[in-house]
């Protein structure tokens, strides 16, 4: 038996990292698949080692954390990578990762990339709506503009980057440490998004970095129906905060009398366009629970 940590999956295969850096292409024992437990990249296994860098995992050590899409576990941060230019950031997509972040109780960061492609008030306007929520960085892949500064954030933790296809997640990670030469595409022309690109999420450990990055395919839908609507706000910091003085315990702030949620928009305390989209996320998993019922 030796212990390990999974780097990738790939088709059923799992490529395990042991202590001496060796790297064993591992199967799954079959009781996972019977309890409904996937292995991760970020889960710590225990495994039989086989001859030629085969294996087999036996145990999948408790996580500290699990994130669903993307599906990785054991993540100290998760770095939402968005595109201040093209594609444009979808700030929906972008509040529902959030929202699971938070809920899983990892700490976000948000990434602005691409600010070599456009004018500071663009970078601006993004970074307003979220600089309340959490840690913002501006960077440009392209120009390493922020490079040092993010390199600084990524240190000692292991930071899952994910997001829309094409934001620039592997482009980045290359750009910070030039020996992953991770794989990077371009974008549809025909549709503006972008060409999904990466396919595996995988754990990487830069050399001469204290820390360790897992790469994700972009994605472009969230689901977030196992929140509770009388819970959601609480995974958006910036109304939690100004969520205390409401007159009902169970208040949604929406339309509720005597709402110190409403009152901070009123006061230009709370992003607009951020509050907008959290009554539609409140709509949509309403919308989606009743459905159930029916
Ligand atoms: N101008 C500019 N282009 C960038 C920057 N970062 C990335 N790109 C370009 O954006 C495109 C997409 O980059 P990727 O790194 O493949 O994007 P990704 O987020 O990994 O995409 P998926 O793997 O599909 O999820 C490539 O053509 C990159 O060259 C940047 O800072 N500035
Ligand atoms: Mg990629
Ligand atoms: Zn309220």
């Amino acid at each position: 038996m030796a212990k390990g940590k999974i780097l990738k999956g790939i088709g059923g295969f799992y490529y395990v990292l042991d202590e001496k850096m060796k790297v064993h292409e591992c199967k799954a024992a079959g009781r996972f698949r019977k309890d409904g437990i996937i292995p991760l990249p970020g889960d710590n296994v225990i495994f039989v080692e086989e001859q030629d860098s085969y294996g087999f995992i036996e145990q999948i050590e408790e996580r500290k954390n699990l994130l669903t899409r993307p599906r990785v576990a054991n993540v100290d941060m998760v770095a939402i990578v968005v595109s201040a230019g093209k594609p444009n950031i979808d700030s929906m997509l972008c509040d529902k990762l959030l929202v699971s972040i938070i809920k899983a109780d990892i700490e976000p960061l948000m990434i602005i990339n691409k600010i070599d492609t456009v004018d500071e008030p663009q970078i601006d306007k993004i970074k307003r709506e979220y600089d309340k929520v959490c840690d913002t960085i501006c960077v440009s892949a392209k120009t390493k503009q922020g490079l040092d500064a993010l390199k600084l954030k990524l240190h000692n933790k292991c930071t899952c980057f994910a997001g829309q296809s094409a934001a620039g997640k592997s482009t980045l990670l290359n750009a910070l440490f030039a020996e992953l030469n991770l794989q990077t595409g371009g974008m549809s022309k025909k549709t503006a998004r972008g060409k999904h690109t990466t396919r595996h999420a995988e754990l990487l450990l830069p050399k001469d970095f204290v820390g360790t990055a897992v790469d994700t395919p972009g994605f472009t839908f969230f689901d977030n129906t196992d929140v509770l609507p009388e819970d959601l706000y609480k995974y958006y910091p910036d109304i939690e905060t100004y969520s205390h003085g409401c007159k009902y315990s169970n208040c949604l702030h929406e339309v509720e009398p005597k709402c110190s949620v409403k009152d901070a928009l009123q006061e230009g305390l709370i992003n607009q366009n951020r509050y907008n989209r959290y009554l539609t996320l409140l709509k949509e998993i309403q919308e989606k629970r009743q459905r159930q019922y029916d």
